[in-house]
């Protein structure tokens, strides 16, 4: 070997040496999401897999399980299987009850063999449980006695990408959207079978590609192969395709003069539209529809209601087998009513009137996706229609992807709110069709994806959309269990980092609640991009955009009265809440100024006035995150290095971003009741006016 050779060699082996260490360039980027297999590193060679059937879902569920690496060891037989196989079948298991998508994981003696049966009535069931079983492994659990059965209680589980066909994501936080509509349908990036993955792992089964605030575009025979391309990709993980569809497409592509849901030729444009997506996906799930709100077109635009425009788009789909979700969430710039009230007399008077294959999508609160919303009323009040949920996945009012806000405490809050119209009934059994006895339920999530290396933004944020699926499966999982499950996979099962992590995942939402505005505050943000705050806002046209329509503060006192002598909206509640909600002493503080205008000076349960509370909650918040901060800090060295320190510094920025939003809105409150600061409180660092002045042409998320 020459010197030159020597020296090459030399360098290659510390090369060799570094990369030993520290690990390939990507391994802890947070690509892997919850699915990085890492303990026990060992080889998956031993694992002995046996699929019965060669189905592209069953090929997936065994790839999944090999690469895995989980079960070098003590690999026993695992094998794959459906209730159809001769051998399940001789077993004789209670698997029925089980449905299209639950599965069985457990040992049985197949001819003398111990071996772990994965099994379900479908092969997607087969998926989820494989998929079961390596969560089991990856969160501690015990390779000897396993016994894992279970049945999704939602049946659509669907993410609902705001993604625009030019890649901008509305309220994306985490880069440009997922989908290169460019080079599809020619190259399947990779990518998106690593997405389907994720899905498949905690049970979602349907993504919607494009924005509710559609484009008709995304219905022509370019558009449609694209999604085709995706529909492929995703298929054998179990994820059907839906898209958000324009309502006045058949003016814009068709030519048609109307939209008008009742006129023959619209409905024959539609079904002609429907049969042409089916040629291409014949397992495309069916349309989503923002119709009437926000500018965009709908069946009001003629005089016709929600459910005759929903019913004519359901009877496109129906022969095919697709479903319409039909969007609540509307308000009227015509409509001078409290805009909390107006989805609910808006759908109210349709109920039972939606053709057989429409569910109607309601947000988890009347207003948007803020940090804290009583649920929404129309989950009481309309017991003859399916109702899917909708929660917002990506963070648009709590903190977009730098600050760490674990959702679960809210998604699962909501879901087990008493509507107060029977005993027992809470909303999940609204949304699981069990109260009603509906078989067409679902749980829709704003996803908060997109194209940055670790999919949503920031490592924590990934949380959410693992929270989010697991409760969609299993409305009654709790947030902390979801919290450990996550934090085991994710960051691995080291005690310290373990109770940290929950920990900082537990108390993170409600923390966003009290430095943004606690005890029932809403829409305080600022205007359009919505990042940062800005309660003082007063001048846009219409008055709901306003954050001063929604808090009222004046020198007497801050609230919507929501009671009898104001907008009434507790009216819209199952009589016995809407007693309660009608008294603030029987309202619960976290919702008080939602519900109640009340004078600064009232006293609160504690004893401590309404101003005093609402202050020290600003001081509280931000507390909490510099104290997520410290124990963050203390596991420096317990975690990767990379993941540490994209936390490490969205967490300095989220406490930087905490104390503006305390300083800006406690600077405009005492603008306002001309109060001092609580004893021993610090004051705002800047006077209001410097709070106003602060612009943010470029923030994220707000395509203009
Ligand atoms: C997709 C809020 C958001 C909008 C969003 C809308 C909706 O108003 O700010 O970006 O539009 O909700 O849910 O339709």
């Amino acid at each position: 070997m020459t010197a030159f050779g020597r020296s090459i060699g030399k360098f290659a082996l510390l090369c060799a040496a570094v990369i030993g260490l520290t690990g390939p360039a990507h391994a802890e980027d947070g690509y892997d999401l919850w699915l990085r297999y890492r303990t026990p590193a060992t080889t998956s060679s031993a694992l002995k897999i046996e699929a019965r059937g060669d189905t592209p879902t069953l090929r997936a569920a065994a790839e999944e399980l090999r690469r895995s690496n989980l079960f070098a060891t003590k690999a026993p037989t695992i094998l794959l299987a459906t209730a159809t196989d001769r051998d399940v079948a001789a077993l004789r298991l209670p698997l029925a009850a089980l449905g299209d998508e639950g599965y069985r994981v457990g040992y049985v003696t197949l001819g003398n063999r111990r071996t772990l049966l994965v099994t379900a009535n479908t092969d997607r069931g087969v998926l989820y449980g494989s998929f079961a079983l390596l969560r089991h492994l990856q969160t501690g659990g015990s390779l000897d006695r396993i016994d894992l059965t279970s049945t999704p209680r939602v049946k659509l589980r669907v993410l609902n990408h705001w993604d625009n066909l030019d890649g901008v994501v509305e309220r994306g936080y985490a880069g440009a959207s997922l989908w290169d509509w460019w080079t599809l349908p020619d190259f399947r990036d990779p990518r998106y079978t690593d997405y389907a993955r994720a899905n498949a792992s905690i049970g979602i089964n349907g993504t919607v590609l494009n924005n509710v605030n559609a484009k008709a575009e995304s219905l022509t025979a370019p558009y449609i192969a694209k999604a085709a391309a995706l529909a492929d990709i995703f298929r054998p993980y179990g994820i059907k395709v839906y898209l958000s569809a324009r309502f006045s497409a058949p003016i814009e592509l068709g030519g048609l003069k109307t939209a008008d849901p009742r006129d023959p030729a619209v409905g024959r444009w539609w079904r002609a539209k429907a049969d042409e997506i089916y040629r291409a996906i014949p397992d495309f799930g069916g349309f989503l529809v923002k119709a009437n709100s926000e500018g965009q077109p709908g069946p009001r635009d003629y005089g016709a209601t929600h459910a005759d425009g929903a019913n004519m788009l359901a009877a496109a789909v129906k022969p095919h087998g697709g479903i319409v979700m039909w969007r609540a969430f509307v308000y009227a710039d015509t409509d001078p009513d409290d805009r909390a009230k107006q989805a609910y007399d808006e759908f109210k008077p349709l109920d039972g009137r939606f053709a057989d294959n429409v569910v109607v999508q309601v947000k988890n609160g009347a207003i948007d996706f803020q940090p804290r919303e009583p649920f929404h009323p129309l989950f009481g009040a309309m017991p003859r229609t399916p109702l899917m949920i909708e929660f917002q996945i990506t963070k648009e009012y709590l903190g977009f992807a730098t600050h760490l806000a674990y959702l679960a405490p809210l998604f699962a809050k909501t879901l087990d709110a008493q509507t107060g119209t029977a005993p027992g009934a809470t909303v999940a059994r609204v949304v699981d069709g069990s109260l009603e006895g509906h078989r067409l339920t679902g749980m829709a999530g704003v996803a908060n994806i997109g194209d940055s290396r670790d999919w949503t933004g920031s490592p924590f944020n990934q949380a959410n959309w693992y929270a989010f699926g697991r409760l969609a499966w299993d409305p009654g999982l709790t947030p902390e269990a979801i919290a450990r499950e996550w934090t085991a996979q994710s960051f691995g099962r080291d005690p310290q980092v373990m109770r940290t992590v929950t920990d900082m995942l537990m108390r993170s939402r409600e923390a966003v609640v009290d430095y943004t505005g606690a005890l029932g505050l809403a829409h305080l943000m600022a205007t359009g991009h919505h990042y940062g705050p800005a309660p003082w806002v007063s001048d846009l046209k219409r008055p709901e955009w306003n954050p001063v329509y929604y808090h009222r503060a004046d020198r007497g006192g801050i609230g919507f009265d929501r009671t009898k002598t104001g907008s009434n909206a507790v009216a819209q509640y199952a009589p016995a809440l809407a007693a309660r909600l009608a008294d603030p002493r029987t309202t619960p503080e976290s919702e008080l100024l939602w519900f109640h205008h009340l004078p600064w000076d009232y006293r609160m349960a504690s004893g401590q006035t309404l101003w005093e509370t609402l202050a020290r909650r600003y001081d509280r918040g931000v507390d909490t995150v510099a104290a997520m901060r410290r124990e963050w800090e203390a596991l420096r060295g317990r975690v990767d290095p990379q993941r540490w320190a994209k936390t490490a510094t969205f967490l300095a920025v989220q406490e930087r971003e905490a104390r503006w939003w305390r300083d800006a809105s406690l600077s405009y409150w005492m603008s306002v009741n001309h109060l001092p600061l609580p004893a021993g409180m610090a004051p705002p660092a800047h006077d209001l006016d410097w709070y106003k002045q602060q612009r943010f042409p470029f923030a994220p998320g707000n395509p203009q």
